[in-house]
């Protein structure tokens, strides 16, 4: 439906300090003027842009809510649309209740996706600044809302619309090429990076029982969460818990081993884990260093060392950490020896007492390193489907360069296809029409 005023909560449901919910729409200062008793202001549909006013929500002679309202008309709000901004007291109820008044006077609830999608309908942003929109409530960390925000700002938006401007204006095609082709090739890079702060890597934990995993878990979290218990076996069911190395968000997975068994709940419990083992990023392999090497430990080595090779999407290979836990107590376990050439390099450290833990958490967060320290305005690729478009874009390119390093008469007729193939590529990925 065209030029309707939908509504929707902005804020997470539960305690919080405010509650928020936008109004977006033709009606949305005329609906919220319904419900609204401003202290000095008499009449919203008056009211400037891009300015607060205090007052009441009520509805039939009962105040709702105290709140501020802010105010966008059309050319200074993200949806295009008149939007009207209530920001309420935090806690269920008082949101609630200020949507139903403002559903009542005539707008329609919607999910707060749907503002997103009016912005995109509208030409206010484009298809990448949408998808950060999406991605911002879900962030882990400060540093993905930062990365996130300066691509809603239009950092990856402008890089491709700048590379597609420069070829579309350049009189020498075969220098702009290569350097298009320079500048896909560089972008291309940020993807692993970008998509690991939208979808956390799996960093699995394994080991056989005892090895110290959870209490490994513990301390990466920073606090008491997954079970530990001397006797070897305890954990049962996978835990999953998010933890940040280096504002960089990971997922984390305690597993059950992988150790041969009779038992049918274990055995189940051993396949779930070769599973997981299989779909992880990140492995860490926990020994212990108090016990001389086991048959365990060899069948864990050996069968992750054939993972290593087989990652279902051949994209990224798994990276293996094999740490040598409980240094704090006497040696019994030459890990160079156990795990000879198969894995490098390990890492010592005590679960228990910290040490040897920031080593692990440098290590495993390495990978980011270049962009943990972000620059800010930086483009970045945050989504699978960027990073589809601008590889096809770069194949595009490098099929042109091919035929022209070939052939140097080769005249833009013989590679037109492909270098129209690039450019809608690259248009497809931004998705603007404007
Ligand atoms: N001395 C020492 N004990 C540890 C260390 N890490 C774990 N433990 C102990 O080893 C036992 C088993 O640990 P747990 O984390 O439950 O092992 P899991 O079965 O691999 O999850 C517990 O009693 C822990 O306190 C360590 O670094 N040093
Ligand atoms: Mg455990």
């Amino acid at each position: 439906m065209k030029n309707e005023t939908i509504v929707s909560i902005t804020t997470p449901i539960g305690e919080g300090g405010i509650g928020v919910i936008q109004v977006s729409g033709p009606d949305s200062l005329e609906i919220v003027n319904t419900v609204f008793r401003g202290k000095k202001l008499k009449d919203l549909r008056n009211a400037e842009s891009k300015r607060l006013y205090y007052g009441d929500i009520h509805l039939n002679g009962s105040t709702v809510d105290e709140v501020i309202v802010n105010v966008l008309r059309k050319e200074d709000s993200f949806t295009g649309e008149d939007l009207v901004e209530v920001n309420c007291h935090g806690g269920i109820r008082a949101v609630r209740k200020t949507l139903e008044c403002v559903v009542s006077s005539g707008a329609r609830e919607v999910h707060w996706k749907e503002l997103g999608g009016y912005s995109l309908k509208n030409n206010k942003i484009d298809l990448i600044q949408e998808e950060a929109l999406l991605e911002i409530p879900k962030a882990k960390t400060r540093l993905v809302v930062k990365v996130l925000l300066d691509q809603y700002d239009g950092a990856l938006s402008s890089f491709i619309t700048k590379m597609i401007k420069e070829i579309e204006k350049s009189d020498n095609y075969r220098e702009q090429l290569h350097l298009t082709n320079d500048q896909l090739k560089a972008i291309l890079k940020t993807a692993v990076f970008g998509c690991a702060i939208t979808s956390p890597q799996k960093l699995i934990i394994t080991g056989k029982p005892n090895a110290g995993k959870s209490t490994l878990i513990n301390a990466l979290l920073k606090e008491e969460r997954s079970i530990t218990h001397k006797e070897p076996g305890t954990t049962r069911d996978a835990v999953d818990e998010l933890i940040s190395l280096d504002g960089m968000p990971f997922t984390i997975i305690d597993t059950a081993g992988i150790r041969e068994t009779d038992h049918e709940v274990e055995r189940l419990g051993v396949l779930e884990s070769k599973k997981q083992l299989r779909q992880a990023d990140k492995i860490i392999i926990v020994f212990d260093n108090s016990k001389p090497a086991e048959k365990e430990d060899k069948e864990l080595i050996e069968f992750i060392a054939k993972l290593d090779l087989h990652k279902a999407d051949n994209s990224t290979k798994i990276s293996i950490f094999p740490v040598l836990n409980k240094a704090d107590l006497p040696r019994k376990l030459n890990l160079s020896t156990l795990i000879g050439e198969t894995f490098k390099p390990t890492c010592q450290i005590s679960a228990l007492n910290g040490e040897g833990l920031s080593t692990l958490e440098e290590n495993l967060a390495s990978e980011f390193k270049e962009y943990t320290k972000y620059t800010p305005e930086r483009p970045i690729i945050f989504t699978k489907r960027q990073q589809k478009y601008l590889s096809k874009a770069l194949h595009s390119s490098e099929q042109c360069i091919h035929l022209i390093d070939k052939d140097k008469d080769t005249d833009i007729a013989d590679y037109s296809d492909h270098f129209n193939d690039m450019k809608q590529n690259l248009m497809n990925c931004i998705a603007a029409t404007h």
